[in-house]
């Protein structure tokens, strides 16, 4: 994988139009509506007939079996609220930037995926004495370091146990939209993205750790290309909030009158529990405590609102916001950076010009 200069390549702007954000605004939503919900598509978007489409379920010991798109349907029905983010989020901040999809913070969106728990769907295929992984393939092909695939990711036997784990055939209470997987999509609940296979094909139990480009090449935390890694599994801690006030169309600077504005976001980890968020007015330098919404618990796998009332004074500001959570993790202020780009989470930074004549909405 190269890098770049400053200036985005057009292949990058070419991922970047197909690969769209969930506008920062959208952070509103407790659920993302769908068309506002990230979107992440390494290959094409393949066009599934349902009639036709059937899961595959590979090496139980019950033998082969295959489940057809109403079989999936007709099984108990379970919902998990999810929040979901790319890997890659804030890879456009790293310098030098690694070439791939350039997302700056936008990677995320939360929806209420529903659909048939993955766990007795591998009880009943027969889970073999020595399965340590189960890897799941989607439909769509292409080419990527060279090496021609279809997206093949595996997860530990154990997590494919979790009850939360879904063959997810819904997001927000309608059919999957083609982007986000139509008809079946693996869900996995705590992971970065790249674990929810989309446009499911194929289960299949494995004895060995699944040697994939997905796994053993991609989604690797490396200082340089030659190391091993160590491949990326849960969602680190992050906070990000509605830039307040209104944008500069090119910039996206924002302009807010003097006064009270309520700042609002929302936060979440993959590793626990979000356990404080705090916000910076001065770029970073000194922290204050919002006010965290605790959320239900129903939905423990679900971005967290915060807010904290500020009293802005005229002149130019510098928001930030940072989350930690319950098992001690915190978004560092300066990036980390590593060989693809995974995992920054270094805090939002949103330029703010206080003056009379700004914007009112915050
Ligand atoms: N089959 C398949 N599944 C996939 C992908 C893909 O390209 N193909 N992209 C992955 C990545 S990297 C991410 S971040 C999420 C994005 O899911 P979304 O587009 O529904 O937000 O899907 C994952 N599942
Ligand atoms: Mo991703």
């Amino acid at each position: 994988m190269g890098d770049s200069g400053d200036a985005i390549t057009r292949d990058e702007l070419q991922l970047a139009t197909r690969n769209h954000g969930m506008p920062l605004e959208a952070l509103r939503w407790p659920l993302t509506p769908a068309g506002l919900h990230y979107v992440l598509v390494h290959y094409d978007i393949p066009l599934v007939d349902e009639r036709t489409w059937a899961l595959e379920i590979d090496g139980g010991t019950a033998g082969g079996s295959r489940l057809s798109f109403d079989e999936v349907r007709s099984r108990e029905r379970q919902t998990v609220v999810m929040t979901m983010e790319c890997a890659g989020n804030g890879r456009a901040f790293l310098e030098p930037r690694p070439l791939s999809q350039p997302w700056l913070s936008e990677a995320v969106g939360t929806a209420r995926w529903g659909g048939a728990i993955l766990r007795p769907v591998l009880e009943e295929a027969g889970i073999p004495d020595d399965a340590r992984e189960v890897v799941f393939t989607g439909l769509d092909r292409g080419v990527e370091g060279e090496i021609p695939q279809q997206y093949q990711r595996s997860l530990p036997l154990d997590e494919c146990l979790r009850d939360d784990v879904l063959l997810a055939y819904e997001m927000n209470d309608s059919p999957l939209p083609p982007q986000h997987g139509f008809p079946v999509r693996l869900i996995v609940p705590g992971w970065y993205g790249m674990t929810n296979v989309k446009w499911l094909a194929k289960i299949s139990f494995a004895a060995e750790p699944f040697a994939g480009y997905q796994q053993e090449t991609a989604y690797r935390l490396r200082q340089d290309p030659d190391e091993e890694g160590v491949p990326l599994s849960r969602m680190l801690p992050r906070a990000l909030m509605v830039p307040p006030g209104v944008p500069d169309f090119m910039t996206r600077r924002r302009f807010l009158a003097p006064g009270r504005h309520t700042i609002e976001g929302r936060a979440w980890s993959g590793e626990a529990e979000i356990s404080a968020v705090e916000v910076s007015i001065d770029g970073g330098e000194h922290w204050v405590p919002a006010t965290i919404d605790r959320g239900s618990p129903d939905d423990p796998w679900a971005w967290r609102a915060w807010s904290w009332d500020w009293t802005a004074e005229p002149g130019e500001h510098t928001l930030c916001c940072r989350a930690r959570d319950a098992s001690g993790g915190i978004q560092p202020v300066d990036e980390r950076w590593n060989v693809h780009g995974y995992a920054n989470n270094a805090v939002q930074r949103v330029a703010v010009t206080v003056q009379p004549e700004g914007g009112n909405g915050s």
